[in-house]
C-alpha cells in the first residue's frame, strides 16, 4: 500500500484535505477528500495539476497534469480523451464542504507517471468535463480559478 496526501490552501479562504491510496500499481487510486470553505451547493473542478509548485500560489502548478498528450475529458473517458489529472468534479453541500471519495483508475502512486509531486487543484466552478464547445473546454474545462491547492506527498 502506498498513501500520500495532499494539505490544500489557497488565499479564497478554501481549505482541505486529500488523500491517496492504492494497493499495487495495477489497482485503481483511492481518493478521500474533505475540502469547505467553497460556495455551496455547487460542483467544483478537482484535478491534478502538471507542477508541485505553489510557489506563487496556485498558478504555479501549471496545467492538467497530461503525460500522454491528451485533450480535458471526464474522469469516466478513456485515456486518450481525458488528461491523466482529470477527476472531474466534486460536489460542496450546503456549507460549501465538498466530502466524499472517489475511485481513478487512470493515476498512479507509482512509476514513472506518479501523481506524487504534483499538485490537487480545486476550482471556483464547474469542469464541463470537455463537452463546452469551445477550445478551452478541451484544455481545463472552463472550471475556473483555482480556489485551493497542495503538493501531493507520500504520507504514512
Ligand atoms: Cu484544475
Ligand atoms: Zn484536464
Amino acid at each position: 500500500m502506498v498513501s500520500a496526501i495532499a494539505v490544500l490552501k489557497g488565499d479564497v479562504g478554501v481549505s482541505g484535505l486529500v488523500k491517496f491510496e492504492q494497493s499495487s500499481p495495477e489497482a485503481p487510486v483511492t481518493v478521500s477528500y474533505e475540502v469547505k470553505g467553497n460556495s455551496p451547493n455547487g460542483l467544483k473542478g478537482f484535478h491534478i495539476h502538471q507542477f508541485g509548485d505553489n510557489s506563487n500560489g496556485c498558478i504555479s502548478a501549471g496545467p492538467h497534469f497530461n503525460p500522454l498528450n491528451t485533450t480535458h475529458g471526464a474522469p469516466e473517458n478513456n485515456e486518450n480523451e481525458r488528461h491523466a489529472g482529470d477527476l472531474g468534479n466534486v460536489k460542496t453541500d450546503s456549507d460549501g464542504v465538498a466530502k466524499g471519495q472517489l475511485t481513478d483508475s487512470l493515476i498512479s502512486l507509482f512509476g514513472e507517471n506518479t501523481i506524487v509531486g504534483r499538485s490537487l487543484v480545486i476550482h471556483a466552478g464547474e469542469d464541463d468535463l470537455g463537452k463546452g464547445g469551445n477550445e478551452e473546454s478541451l484544455k481545463t474545462g472552463n472550471a475556473g480559478g483555482r480556489s485551493a491547492c497542495g503538493v501531493i506527498g507520500i504520507s504514512a
